[in-house]
């Protein structure tokens, strides 16, 4: 951990572990605790600025949508986009794969197409294909993982072929946590053709990211894994494919002129945010951002490869758990899933929980990778800023006594 960067000040701009001082919070892949600065932004606007966006010509509603406006400036700026416009604001990472799902995909795919998808996908990254595939007659094909858990690059230049059209590939693995090496998979799929979207649920948060560098076409991700409020989440898109792409929601907003019998719409992005968005939680964002800007993005980095390298050192000592994925923490961000021997996943959880150890269990919402690993559900451990030494301290002493309890 280096000297500049000290979880324990961070924890205290957190109110989350004021109120919870004992807790050990270990599921921030699910969804991270906010600080101070998020929930005073959005409170300040509910109590001080409030009012709708783009609609009236009152100084408060200007206020307002200047306000929105300035974050998707922020965002563009936080994962380099090239413009704001290449900024839509959803609901989150499983909205934005629908929206090109539905908007894109199911537009520019035809009988005989291909798609290719990892078998490491959360269920968002993988049914929104499915569909696709279906509705519009195109093939969906699955670029399996190696045993220890990462995607084989030979693979790949098995699969793709002139008929993909395109690749649907997570950044960072939210079960395995292994980061994908996006900048070689681009170029490969860019040398067929193939348009690649990234679901960068697990990477945003975690990690500097810079979709000009990676050139990637579409990026998704969410606000509530990234210190921002829920229900918000950003899809980046090529400026160059929103200009192709139809709405998928209709309604207020998003139209330039309506008659009786047929409407115009909007220019983008705004004319993939029909009706009245989350302002609040846009401007939340906004917040989170600073946040994380400020903490720096490559500090974090450091810090949660310490705490992986740690927790994997530490847990890997105990003869009766199995990790899951590569012990390489290059390859890999500040998630680590688990099992221990004879003891159901459930009752981890159940067991940490009652000595106030916060980790999630289940299949994680990706159940073909949970399959392929060969289990029914893995207990997930995952590390942001404000954890702390003392956090995996507590987590190995509560996985020895879980098994002491089992056995
Ligand atoms: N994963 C987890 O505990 P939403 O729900 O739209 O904000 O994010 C969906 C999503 C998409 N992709 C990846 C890689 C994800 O990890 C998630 C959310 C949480 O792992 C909840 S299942």
């Amino acid at each position: 951990m280096s000297v500049s960067f000290d979880p324990k000040t961070i924890k205290k701009d957190f109110p989350f572990f004021t109120n919870r001082p004992n807790l050990v919070y270990l599921d921030s892949a699910a969804s991270s605790q906010k600080p101070q600065m998020v929930t005073d932004a959005i409170t300040d606007f509910y109590t001080k600025d409030y009012a709708n966006i783009h609609r009236g010509i009152y100084d408060l509603s200007e206020k307002a949508t200047a306000q929105y406006e300035e974050v998707r400036g922020k965002v563009k700026d936080f994962i380099k986009a090239r413009s704001p416009k290449e900024i839509i604001f959803t609901s989150g990472t499983t909205e934005s794969i629908n929206l090109v799902a539905q908007s894109y995909a199911r537009k520019h795919l035809k009988n005989g197409d291909e798609i290719i998808v990892t078998a490491m996908e959360h269920h968002a990254n993988l049914v929104p294909w499915q569909v696709v595939a279906k509705q519009t007659g195109a093939k969906l094909r699955i670029w399996d993982i190696t045993d220890d858990g990462t995607l084989d690059s030979k693979e790949l230049n098995k699969l793709l072929n002139r008929q993909t059209k395109l690749l649907a590939i997570t950044h960072v693995s939210n079960v395995l946590g292994v980061i994908n090496d996006l900048k070689w998979i681009t170029q490969k799929a860019h040398a067929v053709n193939a348009k690649v979207i990234v679901d960068a649920a697990q990477s945003v948060p975690h990690m500097g990211i810079d979709v000009e560098y990676l050139d990637c076409d579409f990026l998704a991700f969410s606000t509530h894994k990234m210190l921002g409020p829920t229900g918000v989440g950003v899809l980046y898109a090529k400026e160059r494919h929103l200009e192709e792409m139809d709405p998928w929601l209709y309604g207020g907003d998003m139209i330039r002129e309506v008659t009786l019998t047929k409407s115009t719409w909007n220019d983008a992005p705004w004319r993939f945010e029909a009706g009245t968005p989350n302002i609040a939680g846009v401007i939340g964002l906004g917040a989170a951002i600073d946040y994380l800007k400020n903490i720096g993005m490559n500090n974090i980095r450091t810090h949660e490869q310490y705490l992986i390298q740690k927790a994997i050192e530490s847990l890997g000592s105990l003869p009766y758990i199995t990790i899951y994925g590569p012990k390489d923490i290059q390859k890999r961000s500040g998630v680590l899933s688990f099992s221990i021997d004879g003891v159901h996943p459930h009752d981890i959880a159940q067991i940490l929980d009652e000595d106030e150890i916060a980790i999630r269990v289940g299949h994680h919402c990706a159940m073909p990778l949970t399959k392929r690993l060969g289990v029914a559900a893995t207990a997930r451990a995952s590390f942001y800023l404000y954890n702390t030494d003392e956090d995996i301290e507590r987590l190995v002493n509560g996985l020895e006594k879980v098994y002491k309890v089992f056995t």
